[in-house]
């Protein structure tokens, strides 16, 4: 009888997609809420045909070369991918794969949350109670933004991006978006000539591209100085497409009056960086996919692109088709 190809599944997963892994492969299971290490990765991907990886896990040609030659499928648990060198896995010919539209409702909901609860200082109210400082009701304390009326400029207008602006539309706002790709429908939103433009004139900006060498720093000192002192930024995207450092001044400098972010760089941040010392940002670690159902949907996607992958097929997700060869 011919040995199972090995796969290795890199962080705790859904015990039914990992009995479904088990049927057709060895599996290798990181089954710990720690991410392995670069050295732990090296050395765990060894002889594996299949990886099923997570955003922790940053796989290059080395990770690659490390597995050998048996490596014929790297399938994300995520639709962001930037954690992989695709390139290098064009160049050895192994595919690709993630899980998109599968959590594009539950991510721009999520988004959406977040921009309400920033808009209406939510967390900073609930540490106002939780500090004893609630004596009186008080007119004139904790007084935030209306959402209708409001304009929100989107940054990246692909899937997320798209049904953000759906929720917001039905909602009252004005939607400007900026992308560098043509989208197919806009709903009623504007497109804006520039990335100025849509700072300028935006009372929430939300950003919804991927994180690629185009986008790393978009966001950044010279960014924020053109946002509105009443602005809100929202980041639910990769926290390297912002420089850290230009947020935390602005929000310090009251350039912008609020952030909220469920991504940061460096991921996870330190619980004693300045920003989490500042009243005026919400931080979140990384949940915007985060329902039972969504999660549960993923995990099944991954290993679906897991087991075409292993059977010598494309994957039904491949990001990189047109690079291999099956
Ligand atoms: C994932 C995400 O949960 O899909 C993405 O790109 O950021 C999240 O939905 C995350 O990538 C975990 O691997």
């Amino acid at each position: 009888m011919l040995d199972k190809p090995k796969v290795l599944v890199t962080r705790r997963q859904f015990s039914d997609q990992i009995i479904r892994l088990k049927e057709v492969a060895e599996v290798i299971y990181l089954e710990r809420p720690l991410p392995p290490t670069p050295e732990e990765l090296r050395n765990h991907v060894l002889d594996c045909s299949g990886i099923f990886a997570h955003i922790t896990d940053l796989i290059d040609g080395g990770i690659m070369d490390s597995a050998g030659p048996n490596l014929k499928v790297i399938a994300e648990f995520g639709v962001g991918y930037d954690n992989i060198n695709v390139k290098d896995a064009s160049y050895r010919n192994i595919a690709v794969a993630n899980t998109p539209g599968i959590l594009t409702d539950t991510t721009a909901d999520f988004a959406f949350t977040v921009l309400q609860s920033a808009a209406r200082r939510i967390a900073e109210s609930d540490r106002f109670v939780r500090n004893g400082n609630w004596k009186w009701f008080d007119p004139l304390d904790l007084l935030g933004l209306d959402i209708k009326g409001s304009t929100l400029g989107i940054i990246g207008f692909g899937r997320i991006g798209r049904s953000l602006a759906k929720k917001a539309l039905s909602s009252g706002m004005k939607v400007l978006y900026f992308t560098r790709s043509q989208p197919n429908e806009d709903y009623g939103c504007f497109e804006v000539e520039s990335l100025k433009d849509l700072l300028k004139k935006s009372d929430f900006v939300s950003l919804h591209c991927p994180l690629t060498d185009l986008t790393k720093g978009l966001i950044g000192k010279e960014e924020f100085s053109l946002m509105q002192k009443h602005a809100v930024f929202i980041n639910t995207a990769r926290g390297p497409i912002v420089d850290t450092d230009a947020l935390t001044e602005a929000l310090i400098n009251k350039e912008i009056s609020y952030a909220a972010l469920d991504v940061t760089d460096p991921e996870p941040i330190s619980s004693d960086h300045k920003l989490l010392s500042l009243d005026n940002v919400t931080i979140l670690p990384h949940i915007a996919s985060a329902t039972v159902g969504t999660r549960r949907k993923m995990s099944e996607m991954t290993v679906d692109n897991i087991i075409a992958g292993l059977n010598g097929e494309v994957p039904p997700n491949c990001v990189n088709s047109d690079e291999i060869s099956r």
